[in-house]
């Protein structure tokens, strides 16, 4: 910990890549693994244009359902720690795959949410966006101004990734001196990719996660336990 410690310190330019294990301590849940499912459906299986297509209305009330647990969460010791070090460092961009909108409660603000927010509604025939914290009268919801059918501002399988998010994610993996990715199974692609990414451009990487993961091979350092505790020790402790 202290080597890491002093690499995290020592950077100019720090890149973190975050997942769902960050905000498990504010009690939002995973994707994947234990307690992931719901009424007994796999949730990755819902996170599909497929899935939206044949029964939007199901689809949003898994939507609704994880709205309601986040809206009654609040960011962990981890999302301050990182809101804390952005402030610290001159060259600084948190990726992250959550679209809880925890890390921007937090405080972070060099940040791009890769796979959207899910506070944003997004109109499937005007293209109009905006930011909706309410409930809907009815499921699916539909577009005021052109009577579509609204859907999650998220990133679904098969879908690409907002242009900019991933461009700056793209650019600062290739400058940044150290990376930490915490709390991502690592098995979502592009972002499974983003540690060896950062390796063959000489970072030095550093996994956070209780578990091992597809990536755990490669960093230069691991710490296994819960990022609440981690990512403080880490960063600012
Ligand atoms: C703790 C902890 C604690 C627990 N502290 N840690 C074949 C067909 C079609 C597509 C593909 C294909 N093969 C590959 C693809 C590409 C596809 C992909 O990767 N699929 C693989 C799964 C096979 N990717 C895409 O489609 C992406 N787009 C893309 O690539 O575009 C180009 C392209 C298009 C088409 C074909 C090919 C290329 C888009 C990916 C979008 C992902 N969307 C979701 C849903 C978002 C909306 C929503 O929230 O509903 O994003 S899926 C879900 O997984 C969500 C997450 O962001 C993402 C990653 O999950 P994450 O964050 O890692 O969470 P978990 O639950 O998996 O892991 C939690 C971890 O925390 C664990 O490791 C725990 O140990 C740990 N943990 N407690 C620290 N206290
Ligand atoms: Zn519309």
């Amino acid at each position: 910990m202290k080597t890491a410690k002093e690499w995290v310190r020592g950077s100019r330019s720090l890149c973190v890549l975050t997942g769902a294990g960050v905000s498990a301590e504010s009690g939002v849940p995973t994707f994947r693994g234990e307690g992931g499912l719901w009424k007994g459906r796999d949730p990755v299986s819902l996170a599909t244009p497929g899935a939206f297509a044949e029964d939007p209305g199901g689809v949003w009330e898994w939507y609704q359902w994880r709205r309601g647990k986040i809206r009654g969460c609040a960011p962990n010791p981890g999302h301050l720690s990182l809101a804390a070090v952005e402030r610290e460092k001159p060259d600084f961009l948190l990726v992250t795959q959550n679209v809880d909108g925890l890390h921007r409660a937090a405080g972070s603000r060099r940040m791009v949410e890769i796979h959207g927010n899910i506070w944003i509604v997004r109109c499937t025939g005007c293209g109009a966006e905006r930011d909706e914290r309410g409930d809907f009268e009815t499921l699916p919801p539909r577009c005021g101004s052109c009577g579509g059918i609204l859907r999650p501002g998220v990133v679904w399988f098969g879908e690409m990734l907002p242009r900019e998010a991933s461009e700056a994610a793209a650019e600062m993996l290739d400058r940044c001196e150290v990376l930490i990715v915490a709390g991502t199974s690592a098995v979502v692609a592009p972002a499974s990719g983003y540690a060896a990414a950062a390796k063959r451009r000489g970072a030095r990487v550093i996994e956070v996660n209780p578990d091992e993961t597809p990536i755990s091979g490669i960093c230069d350092a691991v710490f296994r336990g819960r990022s609440a505790e981690l990512l403080p020790a880490l960063l600012t402790d």
